[in-house]
């Protein structure tokens, strides 16, 4: 029995550090505030191979494309949001996907709301990364998802021409809070799963230990 429970404490324990170190490496998310506080969207963000993907839903904005980007600094101080910098440009880079000498690694496709002011899409920030390193979005001062007024022309240094700032997001490590309106988060499925193969492998053990005893 002592070691059943010797068994259990490390199944929880690899659990525990498995999902922390999860959590703090394969996702990220922001809630986009507008001017007033008010919260219009939520961005997902997962590393992927080619970069980090930034899937976002948002509401109330104006009929139409909208510039939409990560920021250099993690902070948004209404009523501009200039405080969350330029572009997250760490290769030095112009600004555009379509700029021959660009783009930014925060450059990503228009975002476009319909008739009703929603909009939803999934952009992939090119190159980076939610871990450490030379392109990573927490960096010393972190960084922003944010949402402009206009559309980007995908070519005009250093801003694409996107207007003004209408919602900005600090990205944040872990999982969208169930406070906000989150889509299915799949790593917890994955963390689940990892949990329960622990558990069936100690179970196993401790079966095979049982019938050799007995
Ligand atoms: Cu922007
Ligand atoms: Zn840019």
């Amino acid at each position: 029995m002592k070691r059943s429970v010797f068994l259990a404490v490390i199944a929880m324990l690899a659990l525990t550090v498995g999902g922390q170190a999860l959590a703090q490496t394969a996702s990220a998310y922001a809630v986009l505030k507008d001017k007033d506080g008010k919260t219009v969207g939520t961005a997902t963000l997962t590393q992927t191979a080619a970069g980090v993907q930034v899937a976002v839903t948002a509401e109330g904005l104006t009929p139409g494309a909208h510039g939409f980007h990560v920021h250099a600094v993690g902070t948004c101080t209404p009523p501009d949001f200039t405080s969350a910098g330029g572009h997250f440009n760490p290769d030095g880079k112009q600004h555009g996907l379509q700029n021959p000498a660009g783009a930014h690694v925060g450059d990503m496709p228009n975002l476009v709301a319909d008739a009703a002011g929603k909009a939803s899409a999934t952009g992939v920030a090119q190159r980076a990364t939610l871990a450490a390193g030379a392109t990573s979005l927490f960096d010393a001062d972190g960084s922003a998802v944010v949402i402009h007024a206009n559309a980007d022309d995908d070519k005009t240094d250093p801003t694409g021409n996107a207007g003004g700032r209408v919602a900005c997001g600090v990205v944040t490590t872990g999982q969208l809070p169930s406070s906000s309106t989150a889509p299915a988060a799949l790593p917890l499925n994955g963390i689940a799963a990892a949990g329960a193969a622990l558990v069936l492998a100690a179970l196993g053990i401790l079966l095979r230990r049982r019938r050799a005893s007995a």
